[in-house]
Protein backbone atom coordinates (compact mmCIF):
# COMPACT_ATOMS: atom_id res chain seq x y z
CA UNK A 1 0.00 0.00 0.00
CA UNK A 2 1.49 3.62 -0.73
CA UNK A 3 0.20 7.34 -0.10
CA UNK A 4 -0.94 7.83 -3.12
CA UNK A 5 -2.12 11.65 -2.01
CA UNK A 6 -2.76 14.04 1.20
CA UNK A 7 -5.03 16.88 0.97
CA UNK A 8 -5.59 19.43 3.79
CA UNK A 9 -9.24 20.76 4.22
CA UNK A 10 -9.91 24.18 5.79
CA UNK A 11 -13.25 25.11 7.32
CA UNK A 12 -14.68 26.78 9.96
CA UNK A 13 -18.33 25.15 10.58
CA UNK A 14 -18.38 27.57 13.65
CA UNK A 15 -14.56 28.03 13.96
CA UNK A 16 -11.88 26.88 12.00
CA UNK A 17 -10.45 23.25 11.50
CA UNK A 18 -7.89 21.84 10.23
CA UNK A 19 -7.93 18.50 8.78
CA UNK A 20 -5.67 16.47 6.45
CA UNK A 21 -7.12 13.61 4.71
CA UNK A 22 -4.51 11.11 3.62
CA UNK A 23 -5.57 8.99 0.82
CA UNK A 24 -3.94 5.55 -0.47
CA UNK A 25 -3.20 3.59 -3.94
CA UNK A 26 -5.58 0.99 -2.11
CA UNK A 27 -8.40 3.06 -1.75
CA UNK A 28 -8.44 3.40 1.84
CA UNK A 29 -8.29 6.90 3.42
CA UNK A 30 -7.33 8.13 7.04
CA UNK A 31 -8.42 11.58 8.12
CA UNK A 32 -6.49 13.58 11.25
CA UNK A 33 -6.76 16.98 13.06
CA UNK A 34 -3.91 19.34 12.30
CA UNK A 35 -6.01 22.87 14.13
CA UNK A 36 -3.90 25.17 15.98
CA UNK A 37 -6.29 27.90 17.04
CA UNK A 38 -5.51 31.36 15.77
CA UNK A 39 -2.69 30.25 13.38
CA UNK A 40 -4.00 27.36 11.48
CA UNK A 41 -3.11 28.66 8.42
CA UNK A 42 0.90 28.58 9.23
CA UNK A 43 0.59 24.63 9.72
CA UNK A 44 -1.49 24.41 6.21
CA UNK A 45 1.77 25.91 4.92
CA UNK A 46 3.81 23.56 6.64
CA UNK A 47 1.75 20.42 5.35
CA UNK A 48 1.33 21.77 1.77
CA UNK A 49 4.94 23.13 1.30
CA UNK A 50 7.36 20.87 3.73
CA UNK A 51 5.52 17.71 4.50
CA UNK A 52 2.99 16.66 1.87
CA UNK A 53 5.71 16.31 -1.04
CA UNK A 54 8.25 14.30 1.31
CA UNK A 55 5.01 11.32 1.93
CA UNK A 56 4.08 10.53 -1.42
CA UNK A 57 4.70 7.34 -2.68
CA UNK A 58 5.30 5.91 1.22
CA UNK A 59 3.81 3.44 2.84
CA UNK A 60 1.29 4.40 5.23
CA UNK A 61 1.84 1.59 7.65
CA UNK A 62 4.99 2.50 8.30
CA UNK A 63 3.57 5.05 11.29
CA UNK A 64 6.70 5.13 13.71
CA UNK A 65 9.40 5.79 10.98
CA UNK A 66 7.15 8.50 9.63
CA UNK A 67 7.00 10.57 12.55
CA UNK A 68 10.56 10.26 13.32
CA UNK A 69 11.13 11.13 9.69
CA UNK A 70 8.85 14.14 10.08
CA UNK A 71 10.11 15.10 13.75
CA UNK A 72 14.28 14.44 13.30
CA UNK A 73 13.82 14.71 9.72
CA UNK A 74 12.82 18.53 10.30
CA UNK A 75 16.19 19.63 11.79
CA UNK A 76 14.18 22.06 13.72
CA UNK A 77 12.50 20.16 15.89
CA UNK A 78 9.28 20.55 18.21
CA UNK A 79 7.15 23.56 18.50
CA UNK A 80 3.05 23.80 17.90
CA UNK A 81 3.16 24.32 14.27
CA UNK A 82 5.68 21.56 13.43
CA UNK A 83 4.06 19.02 15.84
CA UNK A 84 0.59 19.65 14.99
CA UNK A 85 1.47 18.45 10.95
CA UNK A 86 2.93 15.64 12.67
CA UNK A 87 -0.47 15.08 15.15
CA UNK A 88 -2.55 15.28 11.74
CA UNK A 89 -0.75 12.99 9.73
CA UNK A 90 -0.17 10.84 12.93
CA UNK A 91 -4.26 10.32 13.19
CA UNK A 92 -4.89 9.80 9.31
CA UNK A 93 -2.33 6.86 9.59
CA UNK A 94 -3.60 5.01 12.39
CA UNK A 95 -7.09 5.81 11.29
CA UNK A 96 -5.59 4.05 7.95
CA UNK A 97 -3.95 1.10 9.53
CA UNK A 98 -7.28 0.32 11.73
CA UNK A 99 -8.96 0.38 8.40
CA UNK A 100 -6.64 -2.00 7.27
CA UNK A 101 -6.89 -4.48 10.16
CA UNK A 102 -10.67 -3.31 10.41
CA UNK A 103 -9.83 -2.81 14.13
CA UNK A 104 -11.06 0.03 16.10
CA UNK A 105 -8.05 2.06 17.08
CA UNK A 106 -8.01 1.30 20.78
CA UNK A 107 -7.65 -2.50 19.52
CA UNK A 108 -4.28 -1.98 18.03
CA UNK A 109 -3.49 0.16 21.50
CA UNK A 110 -3.62 -2.92 23.37
CA UNK A 111 -7.67 -3.36 23.68
CA UNK A 112 -10.03 -1.38 26.30
CA UNK A 113 -8.70 -0.58 29.89
CA UNK A 114 -12.38 0.64 30.20
CA UNK A 115 -15.48 0.14 29.21
CA UNK A 116 -16.62 4.22 28.93
CA UNK A 117 -14.26 7.73 29.04
CA UNK A 118 -15.15 9.99 32.42
CA UNK A 119 -15.46 13.63 30.79
CA UNK A 120 -15.90 16.72 32.58
CA UNK A 121 -17.70 19.81 31.56
CA UNK A 122 -17.75 23.51 31.57
CA UNK A 123 -19.47 26.42 33.32
CA UNK A 124 -18.82 30.02 33.31
CA UNK A 125 -20.41 32.49 34.85
CA UNK A 126 -20.82 36.47 34.89
CA UNK A 127 -21.70 35.81 38.88
CA UNK A 128 -20.96 33.29 41.72
CA UNK A 129 -24.60 32.49 41.63
CA UNK A 130 -25.06 32.34 37.97
CA UNK A 131 -21.59 29.87 38.02
CA UNK A 132 -23.54 28.11 40.95
CA UNK A 133 -26.54 27.71 38.41
CA UNK A 134 -24.75 26.30 35.84
CA UNK A 135 -23.11 23.85 37.72
CA UNK A 136 -26.20 22.55 39.13
CA UNK A 137 -27.77 22.26 35.98
CA UNK A 138 -25.14 20.24 34.77
CA UNK A 139 -25.24 18.09 37.58
CA UNK A 140 -28.46 17.23 37.98
CA UNK A 141 -28.30 16.74 33.13
CA UNK A 142 -25.53 13.73 34.83
CA UNK A 143 -22.11 15.44 34.82
CA UNK A 144 -19.84 13.67 37.03
CA UNK A 145 -17.29 16.59 36.89
CA UNK A 146 -17.67 20.23 36.23
CA UNK A 147 -15.25 22.86 35.52
CA UNK A 148 -16.34 26.32 37.08
CA UNK A 149 -14.95 29.50 36.11
CA UNK A 150 -16.37 33.04 37.02
CA UNK A 151 -15.82 36.44 36.29
CA UNK A 152 -14.47 39.10 38.19
CA UNK A 153 -16.83 41.60 39.54
CA UNK A 154 -15.98 45.30 38.50
CA UNK A 155 -14.26 43.93 35.23
CA UNK A 156 -15.33 43.08 31.49
CA UNK A 157 -15.91 39.15 31.30
CA UNK A 158 -12.35 36.99 31.44
CA UNK A 159 -11.39 33.64 30.29
CA UNK A 160 -14.22 30.86 29.97
CA UNK A 161 -16.78 33.36 31.03
CA UNK A 162 -19.68 35.42 29.31
CA UNK A 163 -19.68 35.11 25.26
CA UNK A 164 -16.10 32.98 25.35
CA UNK A 165 -17.03 30.77 27.24
CA UNK A 166 -18.43 29.46 23.84
CA UNK A 167 -15.74 29.22 21.75
CA UNK A 168 -17.83 29.25 18.36
CA UNK A 169 -18.80 33.21 19.45
CA UNK A 170 -18.09 35.75 17.60
CA UNK A 171 -16.28 36.90 20.20
CA UNK A 172 -13.33 35.20 18.53
CA UNK A 173 -13.76 36.43 14.76
CA UNK A 174 -13.44 40.20 15.69
CA UNK A 175 -10.36 40.15 12.50
CA UNK A 176 -7.88 41.15 15.61
CA UNK A 177 -7.51 39.91 19.09
CA UNK A 178 -10.01 40.48 21.75
CA UNK A 179 -8.06 42.51 24.94
CA UNK A 180 -9.45 41.08 28.43
CA UNK A 181 -8.56 42.70 31.35
CA UNK A 182 -7.16 40.88 34.35
CA UNK A 183 -6.71 41.49 37.97
CA UNK A 184 -4.84 38.98 40.13
CA UNK A 185 -5.83 40.54 43.38
CA UNK A 186 -9.19 40.36 42.99
CA UNK A 187 -8.81 37.17 41.04
CA UNK A 188 -7.41 35.03 44.10
CA UNK A 189 -10.43 35.97 47.35
CA UNK A 190 -12.70 35.33 44.44
CA UNK A 191 -12.14 32.09 43.50
CA UNK A 192 -12.27 30.25 47.23
CA UNK A 193 -15.68 32.01 47.51
CA UNK A 194 -16.94 30.26 44.63
CA UNK A 195 -15.96 26.82 45.71
CA UNK A 196 -17.27 27.34 49.02
CA UNK A 197 -20.85 28.18 47.63
CA UNK A 198 -20.32 25.33 45.41
CA UNK A 199 -19.71 22.56 47.89
CA UNK A 200 -22.23 24.29 50.00
CA UNK A 201 -24.60 23.63 46.83
CA UNK A 202 -24.01 20.36 45.22
CA UNK A 203 -21.85 18.45 47.98
CA UNK A 204 -18.84 16.50 47.81
CA UNK A 205 -20.35 13.76 45.22
CA UNK A 206 -19.39 15.42 42.08
CA UNK A 207 -15.83 16.76 40.74
CA UNK A 208 -15.05 20.44 40.61
CA UNK A 209 -12.05 21.88 38.62
CA UNK A 210 -10.71 25.41 37.93
CA UNK A 211 -8.56 26.68 35.24
CA UNK A 212 -6.08 29.73 35.83
CA UNK A 213 -4.91 29.92 32.49
CA UNK A 214 -1.61 30.42 33.38
CA UNK A 215 -2.19 33.81 35.46
CA UNK A 216 -0.31 34.10 38.39
CA UNK A 217 3.15 33.44 39.68
CA UNK A 218 3.94 30.00 42.02
CA UNK A 219 3.63 31.74 45.40
CA UNK A 220 0.16 32.91 44.27
CA UNK A 221 -0.75 30.00 43.20
CA UNK A 222 0.32 28.06 45.86
CA UNK A 223 -1.97 30.30 48.22
CA UNK A 224 -4.86 29.47 45.79
CA UNK A 225 -4.22 25.93 46.25
CA UNK A 226 -3.71 26.06 49.94
CA UNK A 227 -7.26 28.04 49.97
CA UNK A 228 -9.22 25.55 47.80
CA UNK A 229 -7.71 22.59 50.18
CA UNK A 230 -10.80 22.14 52.47
CA UNK A 231 -13.06 22.18 48.87
CA UNK A 232 -11.08 19.11 47.21
CA UNK A 233 -10.96 20.01 43.77
CA UNK A 234 -10.41 17.58 41.30
CA UNK A 235 -7.70 20.01 40.05
CA UNK A 236 -5.98 23.64 39.34
CA UNK A 237 -5.14 23.64 36.01
CA UNK A 238 -2.49 25.87 34.27
CA UNK A 239 -1.75 27.34 37.42
CA UNK A 240 1.57 29.00 36.20
CA UNK A 241 2.97 29.59 32.43
CA UNK A 242 4.68 26.45 32.38
CA UNK A 243 8.18 27.35 30.48
CA UNK A 244 9.81 27.25 34.33
CA UNK A 245 9.05 23.71 35.10
CA UNK A 246 11.14 23.44 38.08
CA UNK A 247 8.72 26.38 39.16
CA UNK A 248 5.73 23.88 40.19
CA UNK A 249 8.04 22.67 42.58
CA UNK A 250 6.69 26.24 44.58
CA UNK A 251 3.52 25.26 44.35
CA UNK A 252 4.25 21.36 45.06
CA UNK A 253 5.66 22.49 48.66
CA UNK A 254 2.30 24.36 49.72
CA UNK A 255 -0.74 22.82 48.82
CA UNK A 256 -2.17 19.45 48.11
CA UNK A 257 -4.88 20.46 45.65
CA UNK A 258 -3.77 18.65 42.59
CA UNK A 259 -2.84 20.40 39.53
CA UNK A 260 -2.88 19.67 35.65
CA UNK A 261 -0.43 21.41 33.09
CA UNK A 262 0.01 20.54 29.37
CA UNK A 263 -2.90 21.75 27.04
CA UNK A 264 -0.32 23.76 25.03
CA UNK A 265 2.87 21.67 25.00
CA UNK A 266 3.74 19.58 22.51
CA UNK A 267 6.40 16.86 23.51
CA UNK A 268 7.16 15.16 26.02
CA UNK A 269 10.42 17.53 27.02
CA UNK A 270 7.56 20.31 27.53
CA UNK A 271 6.44 18.26 30.53
CA UNK A 272 9.66 15.59 31.24
CA UNK A 273 10.81 17.79 34.47
CA UNK A 274 7.15 18.01 35.70
CA UNK A 275 6.45 14.48 35.47
CA UNK A 276 9.87 13.15 36.53
CA UNK A 277 9.46 15.30 39.81
CA UNK A 278 6.26 14.99 39.98
CA UNK A 279 5.08 18.17 40.13
CA UNK A 280 2.29 17.49 38.66
CA UNK A 281 -1.10 15.26 38.78
CA UNK A 282 -2.56 15.10 35.35
CA UNK A 283 -0.99 16.29 31.87
CA UNK A 284 -3.28 17.35 29.73
CA UNK A 285 -1.52 16.78 26.21
CA UNK A 286 -3.91 16.44 23.55
CA UNK A 287 -3.59 14.28 20.17
CA UNK A 288 -3.55 17.40 17.68
CA UNK A 289 -1.22 18.79 19.49
CA UNK A 290 1.29 16.52 20.78
CA UNK A 291 2.19 14.28 18.05
CA UNK A 292 -0.92 12.40 17.33
CA UNK A 293 -1.77 8.69 18.79
CA UNK A 294 2.01 8.17 18.72
CA UNK A 295 2.85 11.32 20.46
CA UNK A 296 0.25 10.40 23.58
CA UNK A 297 1.21 6.81 23.77
CA UNK A 298 5.29 7.90 24.63
CA UNK A 299 3.94 10.88 26.81
CA UNK A 300 1.35 8.68 28.76
CA UNK A 301 3.42 5.72 29.70
CA UNK A 302 6.43 8.11 30.40
CA UNK A 303 3.64 9.62 32.74
CA UNK A 304 2.72 6.22 33.87
CA UNK A 305 5.68 5.57 35.85
CA UNK A 306 5.21 8.51 38.44
CA UNK A 307 1.64 8.63 39.08
CA UNK A 308 0.19 11.13 36.70
CA UNK A 309 -2.64 10.60 34.92
CA UNK A 310 -3.91 11.10 31.12
CA UNK A 311 -6.58 14.48 30.73
CA UNK A 312 -6.69 14.97 27.33
CA UNK A 313 -7.47 18.63 26.27
CA UNK A 314 -10.82 18.67 24.54
CA UNK A 315 -12.53 21.86 24.19
CA UNK A 316 -13.83 23.08 20.84
CA UNK A 317 -10.89 23.78 18.97
CA UNK A 318 -9.70 20.45 19.59
CA UNK A 319 -11.58 18.95 16.41
CA UNK A 320 -14.08 15.79 16.51
CA UNK A 321 -11.34 13.79 14.61
CA UNK A 322 -9.10 14.69 17.42
CA UNK A 323 -11.64 14.15 20.23
CA UNK A 324 -12.02 10.44 18.67
CA UNK A 325 -8.60 9.89 18.64
CA UNK A 326 -8.28 11.20 22.20
CA UNK A 327 -11.15 9.03 23.04
CA UNK A 328 -9.71 5.93 21.77
CA UNK A 329 -6.38 6.28 23.93
CA UNK A 330 -8.30 7.60 27.05
CA UNK A 331 -10.08 3.56 26.53
CA UNK A 332 -6.79 1.72 26.63
CA UNK A 333 -4.51 4.28 28.80
CA UNK A 334 -4.37 2.42 32.26
CA UNK A 335 -3.01 5.91 33.88
CA UNK A 336 -6.39 7.39 32.79
CA UNK A 337 -7.40 10.59 34.44
CA UNK A 338 -10.07 12.59 32.42
CA UNK A 339 -11.33 13.80 29.29
CA UNK A 340 -12.70 17.13 28.67
CA UNK A 341 -15.40 17.50 26.37
CA UNK A 342 -16.90 21.61 25.56
CA UNK A 343 -19.59 19.98 22.97
CA UNK A 344 -19.53 21.15 19.19
CA UNK A 345 -22.17 23.03 17.18
CA UNK A 346 -24.63 21.05 15.02
CA UNK A 347 -22.70 21.98 11.72
CA UNK A 348 -19.24 20.89 13.07
CA UNK A 349 -21.35 17.21 14.28
CA UNK A 350 -22.86 17.64 10.54
CA UNK A 351 -18.75 17.76 9.13
CA UNK A 352 -17.23 15.50 11.41
CA UNK A 353 -19.46 12.18 10.99
CA UNK A 354 -18.12 10.53 14.02
CA UNK A 355 -18.81 6.74 15.78
CA UNK A 356 -17.96 8.37 19.32
CA UNK A 357 -20.94 9.36 20.84
CA UNK A 358 -21.65 11.32 24.88
CA UNK A 359 -23.66 9.36 27.33
CA UNK A 360 -23.91 12.10 30.44
CA UNK A 361 -20.77 12.33 32.03
CA UNK A 362 -19.14 9.39 29.83
CA UNK A 363 -17.68 9.04 26.01
CA UNK A 364 -18.09 6.08 24.31
CA UNK A 365 -15.43 5.08 21.55
CA UNK A 366 -17.91 3.16 19.10
CA UNK A 367 -16.55 0.02 17.72
CA UNK A 368 -15.77 1.70 14.04
CA UNK A 369 -12.48 0.75 12.11
CA UNK A 370 -9.95 3.28 12.70
CA UNK A 371 -11.29 6.42 15.27
CA UNK A 372 -14.51 6.41 13.89
CA UNK A 373 -14.13 10.08 12.31
CA UNK A 374 -15.13 10.90 8.69
CA UNK A 375 -15.57 14.40 6.57
CA UNK A 376 -18.08 15.06 4.44
CA UNK A 377 -15.76 17.58 2.43
CA UNK A 378 -19.56 18.70 0.46
CA UNK A 379 -20.43 20.37 4.04
CA UNK A 380 -17.27 21.51 5.12
CA UNK A 381 -17.57 23.86 1.58
CA UNK A 382 -20.47 25.23 3.22
CA UNK A 383 -18.05 26.70 5.78
CA UNK A 384 -15.05 28.94 4.94
CA UNK A 385 -12.20 29.91 6.65
CA UNK A 386 -12.34 32.82 7.95
CA UNK A 387 -9.53 34.34 10.45
CA UNK A 388 -9.64 34.06 13.69
CA UNK A 389 -8.01 35.02 17.00
CA UNK A 390 -7.68 33.72 20.48
CA UNK A 391 -8.04 36.71 23.44
CA UNK A 392 -4.40 38.38 24.93
CA UNK A 393 -5.41 39.71 28.04
CA UNK A 394 -3.86 42.78 30.03
CA UNK A 395 -3.48 43.94 33.63
CA UNK A 396 -5.55 46.93 34.62
CA UNK A 397 -2.64 49.10 34.38
CA UNK A 398 -2.24 48.09 30.87
CA UNK A 399 1.09 45.09 31.41
CA UNK A 400 0.32 41.91 28.72
CA UNK A 401 -0.12 39.35 30.65
CA UNK A 402 -0.81 35.63 30.22
CA UNK A 403 -4.47 35.12 28.51
O1 LIG B 1 -7.36 27.35 21.94
C1 LIG B 1 -7.16 27.59 23.32
C2 LIG B 1 -8.31 26.98 24.09
O2 LIG B 1 -8.44 25.66 23.74
C3 LIG B 1 -8.08 27.06 25.60
O3 LIG B 1 -8.12 28.41 25.99
C4 LIG B 1 -9.14 26.27 26.32
O4 LIG B 1 -7.84 26.37 28.34
C5 LIG B 1 -8.69 25.79 27.68
C6 LIG B 1 -9.26 24.55 28.19
O5 LIG B 1 -8.82 24.10 29.25
O6 LIG B 1 -10.17 24.00 27.50
MG1 LIG C 1 -7.13 25.08 29.94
Amino acid sequence: MKIRDIKVIVASPGRNFVTVKIITDEGLYGIGDATVNGREKAVVAYLEEHVIPCLIGRDPMQIEDIWQYLYKGAYWRRGPITMAAISGIDMALWDIKGKAANMPLYQLLGGASREKVLIYQHVGGLTIEETVEGVVALKEAGLEAIRAQVSIPGLPPIYGTGKAKDQDSDVFRQGLPTEEVWATHKYLPLVPKLFEKLRDTVGYDVHLLHDVHHRLTPIEAARLGKDLEPFRLFWLEDAVPAELQEGFRLIRQHTTTPLALGEIFNTIWDCQQLISEQLIDYIRVTSVHAGGVTGLRRIFDFASIYHVRSACHGPMDVSPVAMGANVHVDRWVPNFGIQEYSGYTEATHEMFPHSWSQDKGYLLTGEAPGHGVDIDEKVAAKYPYERAYLPVARATDGTLWSW
